[in-house]
C-alpha cells in the first residue's frame, strides 16, 4: 500500500454557498440542512482511497465566505496542492466571485495547484432557481484550466468525483523524489510482468 501525503486543500468561495456542507459530505458523509456560518476557517484531515494500491491524506480547510474574512484567505491557499473554488449554481453573484477567486489564485506564485471551480446545489438545478448556467462556467474552466464539476453536498452527487480528481491531478504534478515509494513498487512491479511468460498486468504499462 502507498500513502501519499499529507496534501493541503482549500475551499473557497462566497458565504452560504456550501463550502462547509461539502467538507462534511466528504468527509463524514453527513449534510445539515442548517450549519452555522463558519468563522475564521474549519481543519478536517482525511484519507482518501486513490486505487487498490495507494490513498492520500488530504488536511482540508474550509475557509469562511464572508468577506470580513477575506484577508486571512491567502493563509490558508498559499501552499496548497489543491484549491476547491464554489459557487452556488442558484446564484449569479457567487459565480462572480468565484471568478475573483480565480484571478486572485493566479496572482500567487502556487503554479502548481491544482484549481477546480465547483457548481454547487446541482440538487436546485430544477425549474427556475438555475442562475448558472452549466455550459457558460465549463467554457470558463476550459479556458483558465481548472477542472470543472457541479456538486451536490445535499445529495452527494459528484463530492467524492471532484475530491479524486483534484487528487490525481495532484498526484501527477509531485516531482518524482516525492513519489519515491510508488514509484520502487511500479519498476519492481514491471520487472515482475517483465519477466513473467504471460504478460501484462495494464496498471504497469
Ligand atoms: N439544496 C442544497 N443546499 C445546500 C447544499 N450545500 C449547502 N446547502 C445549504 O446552504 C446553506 C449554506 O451552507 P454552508 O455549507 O454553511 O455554506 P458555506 O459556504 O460554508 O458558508 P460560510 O461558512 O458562511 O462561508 C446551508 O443551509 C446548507 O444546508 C446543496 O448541495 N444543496
Ligand atoms: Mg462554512
Amino acid at each position: 500500500m502507498n500513502y501519499f501525503g499529507p496534501f493541503k486543500m482549500v475551499l473557497l468561495g462566497e458565504t452560504y454557498v456550501g463550502k462547509s456542507s461539502l467538507a462534511l459530505r466528504f468527509v463524514k458523509g453527513q449534510y445539515y440542512e442548517h450549519g452555522g456560518s463558519t468563522i475564521g476557517a474549519a481543519f478536517f484531515s482525511h484519507t482518501l482511497q486513490i486505487d487498490d494500491d495507494s490513498s492520500m491524506k488530504i488536511e482540508l480547510w474550509d475557509t469562511a465566505g464572508q468577506e470580513r474574512f477575506h484577508a486571512l484567505a491567502p493563509m490558508y491557499y498559499r501552499d496548497a496542492a489543491g484549491s476547491l473554488i464554489i459557487y452556488d449554481i442558484t446564484s449569479a453573484a457567487s459565480f462572480h466571485r468565484a471568478k475573483l477567486w480565480v484571478t486572485e489564485l493566479y496572482q500567487t506564485n502556487n503554479i502548481n495547484m491544482v484549481i477546480a471551480l465547483v457548481g454547487n446545489k446541482a440538487d436546485l438545478a430544477i425549474g427556475e432557481k438555475r442562475e448558472v448556467d452549466m455550459r457558460e462556467a465549463n467554457e470558463y474552466a476550459e479556458v483558465n484550466g481548472l477542472i470543472f464539476m457541479e456538486t451536490s453536498a445535499k445529495s452527494g452527487e459528484n463530492v467524492h468525483e471532484i475530491f479524486m480528481n483534484i487528487a490525481k491531478k495532484v498526484l501527477l504534478k509531485q516531482p518524482l523524489n516525492k513519489l519515491e515509494k510508488p514509484r520502487n513498487i511500479i519498476a519492481s512491479k514491471k520487472s515482475r510482468s517483465d519477466n513473467s511468460s504471460n504478460c501484462c498486468d495494464s496498471k504497469t504499462k
